[in-house]
């Protein structure tokens, strides 16, 4: 057991560090369609439309964008749902993870 001047120290210190961090990216393609995208981002992502607009023309122009940042267990759903939806709408729209940092 600490005595109580290890346990004054470690009160110092963060509870528990902060988890890793993952961002969702949206790839693009030459099939899929912007209003399709569009529609992805403001389910999936709880963007407002004009958001959606500006992040569906990222990918569209630079190949690939950041619909957002989570947690693990958190990006690994939203990547999961998004590539489920466009594979049930036959979209080839994917969806991957990164670190974020
Ligand atoms: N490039 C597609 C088109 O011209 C649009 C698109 C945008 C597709 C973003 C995928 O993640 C994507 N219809």
């Amino acid at each position: 057991m600490p005595d109580d001047g290890d346990v004054a120290v470690q009160s110092a210190e963060p509870a528990l560090a902060q988890p890793p961090l993952y961002k969702v990216v949206l790839h693009n393609d030459d099939y899929t369609p912007m209003d399709f995208v569009i529609e992805v981002l403001q389910e999936f992502f709880n963007m407002d439309s004009e958001k959606a607009v500006q992040i569906m023309l990222a990918v569209h122009t630079q190949g690939k964008a950041t619909c957002g940042v989570f947690t693990r267990d958190i990006a690994e759903t939203k990547c999961h749902q998004v590539n489920e939806y466009a594979r049930e709408c036959e979209h080839p729209l994917m969806s991957d993870i990164e670190a974020a940092n």
